[in-house]
């Protein structure tokens, strides 16, 4: 960190001494995953001074929109419309759920068999160490699989701010109204909190500076059909991390400029990887901040990741909102209409997500496919198993890796993942 913020992280109540630790881990990791990979894109400077002002910079500046009367909400899914926070002048963050902490604490409130994403969000609650979460003014749960909707009836008594959103299991007519009937009351709720009434102008511009973030993200994307690649998966994933905690504007710049440089590289086929190194997609479970740990194995493994069918990728940002709406009420529905079509393992049945993996592989002219699943996640390894076959029917090779965020495993999945290259030259 640039600057000494332990006054501020000390004012948010967080546990000093577990916070360095965690510190520590984070820039030790980083250096080795990200600084050590070579020829990187001069773009992504700029995510690497975010990520080292993650809890520094950015959270001041969080508490900086506080002072002038602006909320923070905190969210862990997809879902949560950020459309409509900004649009009562709140500012969206995804919380910390993607490293293990105080784990022995979170096993006294969750089962062992919970998935790590889950009790990395307690692990960070009960270590006092996000400082994103202690900053929210609203935190908001949703009913999405049994373990994360069971999770926030306990962390409902951790925390005071709690909002549960109910979702739809199955999408059908009546599960688009209670997705509907959801949105009003979280835009409710979220008007009471900030004070702000939604209005048409400010909707329009909450949808438009959203929508710029994700097409910007999908211009990333698009960029990675290349061969040679011109940007690392661990890098496309880090831009894809750094869209929850961003000031979005900023970010939507950061990564055009990143694109710009990108194109250059293509023309001048100046890859990060040589021409026809293997490329794969990762689908599955997603990837919080710290979570590197596919990511690493694969790419030094002699692949190259060209895409992630995952919330912190292309499922949680791949479709647009309509803004040409003359009223709230067309904007709300624009809104449904476009998070309704996120393809999440939680929807039963779910033939979306397997059509949206297949048109990923033949669009990012994906070699192979590893489904990432995290252990004891119910909803992604029980879709993992109809994905591989019916992937396999179709000739492309696939690899199911269930794990956690433990580095025990790290050898063993290292010579499964380097046998299934092996398998693509
Ligand atoms: S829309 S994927 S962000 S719910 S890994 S906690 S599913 S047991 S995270 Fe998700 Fe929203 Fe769906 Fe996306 Fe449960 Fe599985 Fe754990 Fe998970």
């Amino acid at each position: 960190m640039s600057e000494d913020y332990r006054g501020m992280w000390k004012d948010l109540g967080l546990d000093l001494a577990g916070h360095d630790a965690l510190l520590g881990v984070l820039s030790g990791a980083y250096r080795d995953i990200f600084l050590s990979q070579k020829n990187r894109p001069e773009g992504m400077g700029y995510f690497d001074f975010v990520m080292s002002e993650v809890h520094g910079l950015r959270i001041r500046e969080l508490l900086d929109e506080k002072k002038t009367g602006r909320k923070i909400i905190g969210s862990y899914c997809v879902f949560v419309p950020e459309e409509i926070a900004l649009a009562a002048n709140a500012t969206l963050v995804g919380l910390c759920s993607g490293a293990d902490f105080a784990m022995s604490e979170v096993e006294k409130l969750l089962p062992r068999n919970t998935c790590a994403l889950i009790k990395s969000s307690f692990g960070f609650k009960l270590g006092k160490v996000c400082p994103y979460l202690e900053s929210a003014d609203m935190i908001v749960g949703e009913n999405t699989c049994d373990g994360k909707k069971k999770a926030y009836e306990s962390l409902g008594h951790l925390v005071n701010n709690l909002f549960v959103m109910d979702l739809p299991q199955v999408k059908s007519e009546q599960g688009r109204a209670l997705l509907k009937s959801e949105y009003q009351r979280f835009r409710t709720a979220v008007e009471a909190l900030t004070g702000v009434v939604i209005t048409v102008e400010s909707l329009k511009q909450a949808i438009q500076t959203v929508n710029a973030k994700r097409a910007a993200i999908h211009r990333l994307s698009s960029l990675r059909k290349a061969d040679p690649a011109p940007i690392s998966g661990l890098d496309a994933l880090l831009a894809n991390q750094v869209f929850f905690y961003d000031n979005p504007a900023r970010f939507t710049d950061s990564v055009n400029k990143i694109c710009d440089e990108l194109e250059k590289r293509i023309a001048e086929k100046n890859g990060v990887f040589p021409e026809k190194t293997p490329r794969i997609l990762i689908s599955g479970c997603p990837q919080a901040v710290p979570n590197w740990k596919l990511p690493f194995i694969v790419e030094t493994s002699g692949a190259v990741i060209v895409g992630e069918e995952s919330c912190v990728g292309e499922r949680g940002t791949r479709n647009l909102t309509d803004a040409s709406g003359k009223t709230v009420d067309e904007m709300m529905e624009a809104i449904v209409d476009r998070y309704y079509q996120v393809d999440c393992a939680i929807f039963t049945p779910n033939p979306q997500r397997l059509e949206h993996i297949q048109e990923m592989g033949a669009a990012y002219k994906a070699d192979g496919v590893i489904h990432y699943g995290l252990q004891f996640c119910q909803p992604y390894l029980m879709e993992s198993i109809p994905v591989e076959k019916a992937l396999e029917e179709k000739n492309i090779p696939t690899l199911r890796i269930e794990t956690d965020y433990s580095m025990e495993d790290v050898g063993q999945l290292k010579t499964r993942i380097e046998a299934f290259v092996e398998q693509l030259r």
